[in-house]
């Protein structure tokens, strides 16, 4: 299973141009504002406060990079779907995010986070469905799993994996994972599976679509 070792900021980014120059493989945090990307990436590296859990939700517009075991790259994507963001910045959000997308740099798995006591929002489906346009593989991570009793955790995974039943056998969904940052759980599921897609993605920049 995959050992996270080192983990550091490295850099904000608003505007593509600042990408980092180095280019290696990255693994992606995505959801709506408040479901738990940041948490979950300090969990992942056993960090407190690595990734900042905002206490103003919207607020982060950049795309954080964090650079794990010196050797690839956790990026945690802003936020999306609060309310109170005007309409001009949300439109600037979708075009950060499918221009991210569409560089055709080296993403090894996306890790799309749904509140597992919700259903997906349209944004979620929007989000979901740039992931499969792209090809970008990607695991369905359900946060909060602590906050709903097991049996209906368990009926929550069951809709997801129906819900979803195409993009998990056709399309790049490749999981479906309840995680806690209270229990724990989901944690090794995770690593495992970043390890996994880690090593089967080239380093190297692939085509642009
Ligand atoms: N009980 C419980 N609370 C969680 C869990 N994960 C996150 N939270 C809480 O949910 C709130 C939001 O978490 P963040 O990690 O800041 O969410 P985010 O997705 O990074 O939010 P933005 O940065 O605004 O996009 C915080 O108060 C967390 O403590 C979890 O697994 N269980
Ligand atoms: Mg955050």
């Amino acid at each position: 299973m995959l050992k996270i070792v080192s983990a550091e900021f490295l850099q904000g980014v608003a505007d593509l141009r600042q990408l980092p120059k180095n280019q290696l493989r990255e693994v992606l945090f995505i959801g709506r504002s408040n479901v738990g990307k940041s948490s979950l990436l300090n969990k992942m590296c056993n960090r407190k406060n690595l990734a900042r859990s905002s206490a103003t939700p919207g607020k982060t517009r950049e795309i954080n990079y964090y650079i794990i075991n010196n050797s690839f790259y956790f990026v945690d994507l802003p936020g999306y779907g609060y309310a109170k963001v005007p309409e001009q910045m949300r439109a600037g959000w979708k075009r950060l995010i499918e221009d991210f997308l569409k560089r055709g740099d080296p993403i090894a798995i996306g890790m799309q986070l749904i509140d597992s006591r919700q259903e997906p929002t349209p944004l979620d489906l929007m989000m979901m469905d740039w992931l499969e346009y792209y090809e970008v593989p990607y695991l369905l991570v359900l946060t909060k799993a602590d906050k709903l009793p097991h049996s209906k955790l368990l009926k929550q995974i069951e809709g997801y994996k129906e819900r979803f039943k195409s993009n998990l056998t056709e399309g790049s969904c490749r999981g479906i994972v309840p995680f806690s940052i209270v229990s724990g759980d989901g944690k090794a599921e995770l690593l495992k599976l970043i390890e996994e897609h880690l090593d089967t993605t080239p380093q190297h920049k692939k085509e642009a679509v």
